[in-house]
């Protein structure tokens, strides 16, 4: 049979469940990559599961977005992730290393793997084809702890790629374009595979930056085939024999197609505050910025900071703003300084931030009040800089820089000749911030370091089989994670104390709704289309649950959140007819059976007791997702399987 990359991959992991779409199966996970903001409660979570060390064939603990530290939290949880890495046999990553999945490209990643991380552009890994798939930490535990990840068998998107980017236009600019075409949930369901000669023309980090934001699509990943380019790359980081060539059959089909001619794109830019509202930078020109912000995980390799840095070479930027670079990775820095670039960064007047995510989840570098931002980041989600009222622009590293120089949004093809650049041909490798696992007999004597700031889960009972209480909030469509459990400077360290971080659950939409939860017991929340897209924090399930909420009611969800929802003993519903999501309102009194979840496809009934209606609701739960939430969620379900075995 004639296979795309994508498949090959699966079918080389698949230990249960039928290669068809839309069936579930289960895959064997090579790698796992946690970071510190999920990461605390994934090794809680893996502690409580009870396995002695992990049994992937790498584990990866990095530490990249809580490094603001303003007080002891952020520090303790970084030393309880760097006791929990050489207890279980990981490999730490210290803070100022790099950010994550920067870093496992350069140092980790493999041709031919699987990998889930507990972060939601784990994908990024897709551009050294890798299968590599973003989850909530509890998923991640439960691979760490050897068992098989569930997933949806994807429809394969085939995107054919022809043509050469003209000068000026990057590989953001294709998956701005993507993102055009297919908006924040076109992904969804899919990989998205890139193949056709077009993908020669593009390094791995310029393909890293299209996988990594293949994430905003709604996709459960995206991939390259593994190819020379590939290869050249993996021995720039003295990995050359970890290649392997991987590409799709002649003649193998994919379920979608799509076509991008690269020769044709222009420089793009995605407006306030959507990655899927995407429009010509042309059409925007002359608009003036208060602030560019250039890094995070999709724009900061080496390739991205050196054109960054001839850009501005011999340049001041302008008065009117100020500029942020957060380089994404250590060796990237060393690059940088042995070349001499740094030194035009610098003079420039770059304020050099962290090898960190920093301004991307609002750590730091937030906006002035309706500030215009232009970032090289993949999310420009409502709030998310730390300022609410600022308008997030995203943009490739050439717009950006060309932009700083200006002052206004800036066509970049109006500089002139194209900086040229020379990429090393080895990599400076310089690997002393990861720490390696230990040896077994000399990690099992190591003693967790839990400070104040670490405090235990809370427990869930199982799940009844009616579900009574009120409608506490109701939103609208494409509501993120970033609106029902915020990041940011203040409220990311506390992601290990969940009774804490629930006083802020749908803070930037309704503050009082944590109160209003807690009083009445719990209830119902009422949503529309894609409801929880955006990032794969659990909390953003752990800490509604805490507060009580039973049943999530929407008209479509985003992927990891309902798995998360699901792991956390919270049901996922969906409405049968769209329309009735008018005849719900908060307030309203639902009682909702849920006795028959373990019947696909079943039929669950509503009752509106204020408007004395009753109306239909869907779930699309798997006989094990079934059993999951009747158990009261993934932990103790998963306690229940280790004790058997
Ligand atoms: C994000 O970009 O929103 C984050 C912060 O990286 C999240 C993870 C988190 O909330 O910790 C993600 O994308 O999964
Ligand atoms: Fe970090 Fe931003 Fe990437 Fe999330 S999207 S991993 S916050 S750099």
């Amino acid at each position: 049979m004639l296979r795309t990359v994508a498949e090959k991959i699966i079918n080389e992991h698949i230990v249960e469940g039928k290669p068809a779409p839309g069936e579930e199966v289960a895959l064997k996970i090579d790698q796992t990559l946690t970071q510190d903001a999920t990461g605390t409660v994934t090794y809680l979570q893996f502690e409580a599961i009870g396995i002695p060390r992990v049994r992937t064939e790498l584990s990866v603990s990095y530490v990249d977005h809580n490094t603001l530290q303003t007080d002891f939290k952020n520090a303790d949880d970084h030393r309880y992730l760097q006791s929990v890495a050489m207890r279980y046999g990981l490999y730490f990553s210290r803070p100022g290393n790099g950010i994550c999945h920067q870093l496992h490209l350069e140092r980790f990643a493999r041709p031919g793997k699987t990998l889930i991380g507990s972060d939601s552009h784990t994908p990024t890994a897709g551009g050294i084809s890798s299968f590599a798939i973003g989850a909530g930490g509890l998923d991640v535990a439960v691979a760490m702890a050897g068992m098989p990840y569930r997933l949806k068998y994807p429809r394969i998107l085939g995107i054919k790629l022809t043509g050469k980017l003209p000068d000026w236009v990057s590989a953001k600019d294709v998956i701005l374009e993507v993102l055009r075409r297919l908006d924040v949930k076109g992904g969804k369901g899919k990989v998205l595979e890139y193949f056709g000669p077009g993908v020669e023309t593009l390094s791995v980090p310029e393909r890293a930056t299209i996988a990594n934001m293949g994430t905003e699509t709604g996709a459960t990943t995206s991939i390259f085939p593994s190819d020379g380019v590939t290869r050249a790359f993996l021995e720039a980081q003295e990995r050359g024999d970890q290649w392997i060539p991987l590409e799709a059959d002649a003649g193998a089909e994919y379920d979608e197609f799509m076509e991008i001619n690269l020769s044709e794109l222009e420089p793009l830019v995605a407006l306030p505050h959507s990655p899927g509202n995407v429009k010509p930078v042309s059409e925007i020109a002359g608009m003036e910025v208060q602030q560019v912000a250039i890094g995070s995980c999709t724009n900061s390799s080496l390739h991205d900071l050196k054109i960054v840095a001839n850009i501005l070479k011999g340049h001041t930027i302008a008065d009117n703003l100020h500029l942020t670079i957060n380089p994404g990775s250590r060796q990237v820095v060393e690059h940088l300084i042995e070349s001499g670039e740094m030194q035009y960064l610098v003079a420039a007047g770059a304020r050099i931030l962290e090898n960190t995510c920093g301004p991307c989840i609002g750590m730091g570098a937030a906006p002035p009040s309706q500030g215009i931002s232009i970032r090289t980041f993949n999310r420009n989600f409502e709030g998310r800089s730390g300022t609410k009222d600022a308008q997030i622009y995203l943009v490739s590293p050439e717009v950006a820089a060309a932009t700083a120089i200006r002052g206004v949004i800036t066509d970049p093809r109006e500089l002139g000749d194209y900086p040229e650049i020379e990429m090393p041909k080895r990599f400076i490798i310089n690997d002393n911030m990861f720490i390696s696992p230990l040896p077994p007999d000399e990690s099992v004597k190591v003693k967790f370091v839990r400070g104040p700031n670490i405090k235990p889960l809370p427990d869930f009972p199982r799940l009844p089989d009616t579900l009574k209480g009120e409608v506490l909030i109701k939103v609208g469509d494409n509501v993120t994670t970033d609106h029902i459990m915020p990041a940011g400077a203040k409220i990311i360290p506390l992601r290990s104390n969940i009774p804490e971080i629930s006083k802020h659950v749908f803070e930037p939409v309704d503050p009082s709704f944590p109160h209003r939860a807690l009083e009445q017991g719990g209830g119902f929340i009422i949503g529309g289309e894609n409801y929880g897209q955006g990032s794969s924090r659990e909390h953003a399930a752990l800490a509604p649950k805490y507060l009580g909420i039973k049943a999530v009611i929407v008209k479509s969800f985003a992927r990891i959140h309902l798995a998360n929802l699901v792991n956390f003993g919270i049901v996922p519903l969906t409405f049968k007819h769209l329309e009735d999501y008018d005849s719900i309102d908060i307030g309203d009194n639902l009682e909702v059976a849920v006795g028959n979840l373990e019947r696909e496809q079943a039929v669950v009934r509503l009752r509106n007791l204020t408007r004395d209606i009753e109306i239909e609701l869907m779930h699309s739960l798997s006989q094990l997702d079934a059993e999951i939430l009747k158990a009261g969620g993934k932990l103790p379900w998963v306690k229940t399987k280790v004790r058997k075995r």
